[in-house]
């Protein structure tokens, strides 16, 4: 009997300890944030032959799995699943993969046991996704794009601390409402603003507005918001867009010739983006191009190849006369993006260039 007693003891011990310690993991795990890893490729998935390869490597090889798996330290700010939703270059990405990114993002962000979302994709064309995400998607939870320079097989890669920073920033209640954002080098960059400024360090990218702030140890440290219209403010939703319409864009520079101007007129484009040297500007000979593919019921767009700055409105070329748009301060591939929703709501360009001036 004694020996008997003194086992139910040992086992009623054992079962307390095991509840208590699967109780508080339960509370622990449900104190964090349900934050979900959507992967596209890029670098931050890449690989290469060796830790000296930071440069030379392939992108979009690792999965999202083995992504989470070598980093037990997410665990420690959110509770963590992952979604492989592609497996490619950014620069490869096509309109269907942004429609069908967009799309996941809005149904996981309306689901009650989802705080945030991360996007794991390619640096190359992560400011262009981050800003149709942000124009689209209709939620005020945190949407944090992460990218990396350097695969995780270098030496002092940076998309680790990178997909750390993303996830805690998803988690954090005081990310919601800013639109979609960056995590980058410790920065927390604003989707809309954000662009890729230098082709091969860590310090790649630049919002000529200036970062939201800074994440740091897992704690956020705000200096601005944006003032940009975004997600819950949008007039476009995602969910009512099945197609995107073509939009190209044409570069302005010394010696241009009308040729691309005129085969991306002849194809049928919807808009076209001008990316002009200087404010927009246009070479006089090929203003009567440009004039031409609006003639043909396409859309001008005049953006400036200028990294930073706006384009004014009737200063290098008369606008109003010419029925034109200006881009504001997007760099081209920006105003791709934007014209390229817009269009699915409306051509009158009055209504185009307002919404150029408020997103
Ligand atoms: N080719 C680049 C891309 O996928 C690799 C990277 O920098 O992420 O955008």
């Amino acid at each position: 009997m004694q020996a008997r007693s003194i086992f139910g003891k040992l086992v009623a011990g054992v079962a307390f300890a095991t509840l208590s310690a699967l109780t508080s993991l339960a509370h622990a795990q449900a104190a964090k944030p349900n934050v979900v890893i959507l992967a596209t490729g890029g670098t931050i998935a890449g690989a290469g032959a060796s830790a000296l390869n930071s440069a030379t490597y392939a992108a979009a090889k690792v999965g999202v799995e083995k992504l989470i798996a070598g980093l037990p330290e997410l665990g420690t700010v959110a509770n963590v699943r992952g979604e492989q939703v592609f497996q490619v270059a950014s620069e490869s990405l096509t309109n269907d993969n942004l429609l069908t990114l967009a799309k996941r993002v809005s149904a996981l962000a309306k689901q009650p046991d989802v705080d945030g979302i991360v996007i794991t994709h390619g640096t190359d064309t992560v400011e262009e996704t981050a800003y149709f995400l942000t124009l689209t998607v209709h939620t005020s939870k945190p949407i944090v794009m992460v990218a990396s320079m350097r695969p995780g097989t270098a030496l002092s890669a940076d998309g680790a601390l990178n997909l750390f920073d993303a996830v805690s920033v998803a988690g954090s209640k005081d990310a919601m409402g800013k639109g979609v954002l960056l995590t980058m080098n410790d920065s927390i960059e604003s989707g809309r603003d954000v662009s890729k400024n230098f082709n091969i360090k860590p310090s790649a990218f630049v919002s000529q507005w200036g970062s939201l702030g800074m994440v740091v140890e897992g704690k956020n440290y705000w200096f601005r918001a944006p003032v940009k219209r975004h997600t819950m403010n949008s007039e476009f939703d995602i969910d009512t867009i099945t197609s995107l319409p073509n939009v190209e864009i044409a570069m302005g520079y010394e010696g241009v010739s009308p040729t691309a101007i005129e085969a991306l007129g002849k194809s049928g484009v919807k808009a076209l983006i001008h990316g002009g040297p200087g404010n927009g500007s246009v070479a006089d000979r090929i203003v009567p191009y440009l004039q031409k593919v609006r003639a043909d019921g396409a859309i001008v767009i005049r953006s400036s190849r200028v990294p930073d700055g706006f384009v004014i409105r009737n200063a290098e070329q008369p606008d109003d006369k010419y029925d034109w748009v200006v881009a504001h301060d997007l760099r081209p591939q920006k105003a791709r993006i934007l014209a390229m929703v817009a269009l699915t709501k409306t051509s009158d360009t009055k209504e185009l260039q307002r919404i150029f001036w408020e997103y």
